[in-house]
C-alpha cells in the first residue's frame, strides 16, 4: 500500500508513493493502455492477467514521477510481464497489442455493449454469440427480452454514459440531503465513492447514509426512496433489503458485495439546481439530465468500514484486504475487520488503519 521507490532518473534518494490522483498525461497515456488490456482478458473471462494489467495500471498512475525511459519501471512491482505495451509505447509512440485489442471485434462490441447500465459481460456475449453488434441490432432484435434495468439503461443511455461533474455531485448532495433529512433529522450522510476520493468527474455519485439508531437504518433507505418519489426526482429505482447478520463472519472475497441495505437509482437533476449548469455537450433544450446514484444504508457501529469500502477505489479495497489477509492474518471487508472471530470496534477510519498497524492514507490518496 505504501511503498518505497528508489527512482534514478529524479531525485536518487528514495520517494515515498502512494496511492495517487492521475497526474501526468504520459502515465495517463501508459495506464490506459494496459486498461485496454486488462479489459481484454475481461471480456474473455481470464482472470490472471486481466488482473496483472490492472496492479500495473495502479503502479503507474501511482508514480510520482513520469516513466520517460524503460530504467524507469526497473524498480518497480507489478510491471514484470507487462511491460512490453509500455516499451512499445516508449520506443513507437505506440502499442501493436494495444492497438491490435482496440480493433478486435469482440472487444469492442463487448465494451459497446457493457456500457448500458444493467449489460455484464455475460449478456454483452451472448447478444455478440448472436450476431448483434451494435444498438439497433439489439433493440430490433425479435428474441431479445430486455429487462427493466436494461431498458432503462437504454432509455437514458446518453445522460448515464456522460461523466457526472463534482458541481453535479454537490446538487444531489444537497438532493439527498434534503430528503434524507425529512425522514429523520439526525441522519448521518456522507459523500463516498469516486467524488470522496477528490475526482473531478464520475460515473455516478455514491452516499452513505445511516441513523444514530441501531435496527432503524434497514428501513431508511425505502422511506428516502419515497421520499425523492414524491419530490418528482426519481427515474428508476433498484433496491436492496439488508441481509446483514451481526453472527456472521466477512466472507472472504475481493470483489463481494456487502450484506447492507442499499439502492441504485437514477434521479432526475434539474438544470437549475446545478452551479455553472449541467455537464452536457451538446446544448440541452430539457433543462434536465438523468445521473446515477448509490445509496447504502450501513448501522452506525459498521458506519467506518462501510465507509472505507465505499471509498474505493476497488484496486485500493482489494489491497488493503490482502494486506489485513497476509500481513495481519486478519479478515477485512465493508461490514467490519476480525482478528480471528473477534469483531475490532472502529468509529473512524483512522481507527482501522491503527488496527492494521498502518499509517493513515487521506481518501485522495487512495485513487489508483
Ligand atoms: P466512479 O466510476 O463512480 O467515478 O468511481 P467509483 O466511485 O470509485 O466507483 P463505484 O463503482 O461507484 O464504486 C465505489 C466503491 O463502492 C468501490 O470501491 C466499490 C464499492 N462497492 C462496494 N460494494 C458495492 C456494490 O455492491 N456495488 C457497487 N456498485 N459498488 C460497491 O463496496
Ligand atoms: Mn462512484
Ligand atoms: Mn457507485
Amino acid at each position: 500500500i505504501q511503498v518505497c521507490v528508489s527512482h534514478p532518473g529524479s531525485h536518487g534518494g528514495s520517494t515515498r508513493w502512494h496511492y495517487e490522483p492521475i497526474r501526468t498525461h504520459m502515465s495517463d497515456r501508459h495506464a490506459d493502455a494496459l486498461e485496454v488490456l486488462a479489459e481484454y482478458y475481461e471480456f474473455k473471462e481470464i482472470e490472471g492477467p486481466c488482473l496483472a494489467f490492472r496492479r500495473a495500471t495502479s503502479v503507474l498512475k501511482s508514480l510520482p514521477f513520469v516513466v520517460q525511459c524503460l530504467r524507469d519501471l526497473r524498480d518497480l512491482p507489478c510491471l514484470g510481464e507487462h511491460t512490453k505495451a509500455i516499451m512499445e509505447i516508449l520506443e513507437y509512440g505506440r502499442s501493436f497489442e494495444v492497438e491490435q485489442t482496440l480493433s478486435d471485434e469482440r472487444y469492442q462490441t463487448l465494451k459497446l455493449f457493457t456500457s448500458v447500465f444493467g449489460v455484464g459481460p455475460k449478456t454483452a456475449d451472448k447478444w455478440y454469440r448472436q450476431g448483434l453488434r451494435s444498438f439497433s441490432d439489439v433493440l430490433t432484435e425479435p428474441g431479445i427480452h430486455l429487462n427493466r434495468m436494461q431498458q432503462t439503461g437504454f432509455l437514458h443511455y446518453g445522460d448515464i454514459s456522460r461523466a457526472v461533474s463534482k458541481a453535479e455531485a454537490r446538487a444531489l448532495g444537497s438532493i439527498i440531503d434534503e430528503a434524507v433529512r425529512a425522514i429523520t433529522p439526525d441522519a448521518i450522510i456522507a459523500l463516498t465513492g469516486g467524488f470522496r476520493r477528490g475526482k473531478e468527474f464520475g460515473h455516478d455519485v455514491d452516499f452513505l447514509v445511516t441513523t444514530p439508531e441501531l435496527g432503524r437504518e434497514r428501513s431508511l433507505l425505502p422511506d428516502v426512496i419515497d421520499e425523492l418519489k414524491k419530490k418528482g426526482f426519481l427515474l428508476y429505482c433498484d433496491y436492496h433489503a439488508s441481509t446483514f447478520d451481526m453472527a456472521r463472519l466477512p466472507s472472504f472475497s475481493f470483489e463481494a458485495m456487502d450484506h447492507f441495505a442499499k439502492c441504485f437509482l437514477i434521479l432526475r437533476l434539474e438544470e437549475g439546481k446545478v452551479e455553472g449548469g449541467l455537464n452536457s455537450s451538446e446544448k440541452d433544450s430539457r433543462g434536465w439530465r438523468a445521473v446515477r446514484v448509490d445509496l447504502v444504508s450501513p448501522p452506525l457501529d459498521r458506519y467506518a468500514y462501510a465507509l472505507l469500502g465505499w471509498t474505493g477505489s476497488r484496486m485500493f479495497e482489494r489491497d488493503l484486504r490482502r494486506f489485513a489477509r497476509l500481513e495481519r492474518r486478519m479478515l477485512l471487508d465493508n461490514h467490519g475487520l476480525y482478528d480471528k472471530t473477534k469483531f475490532l470496534a472502529a468509529t473512524t477510519e483512522k481507527d482501522i488503519f491503527a488496527h492494521l498497524g498502518l499509517e493513515y492514507i487521506e481518501p485522495w490518496q487512495r485513487n489508483a
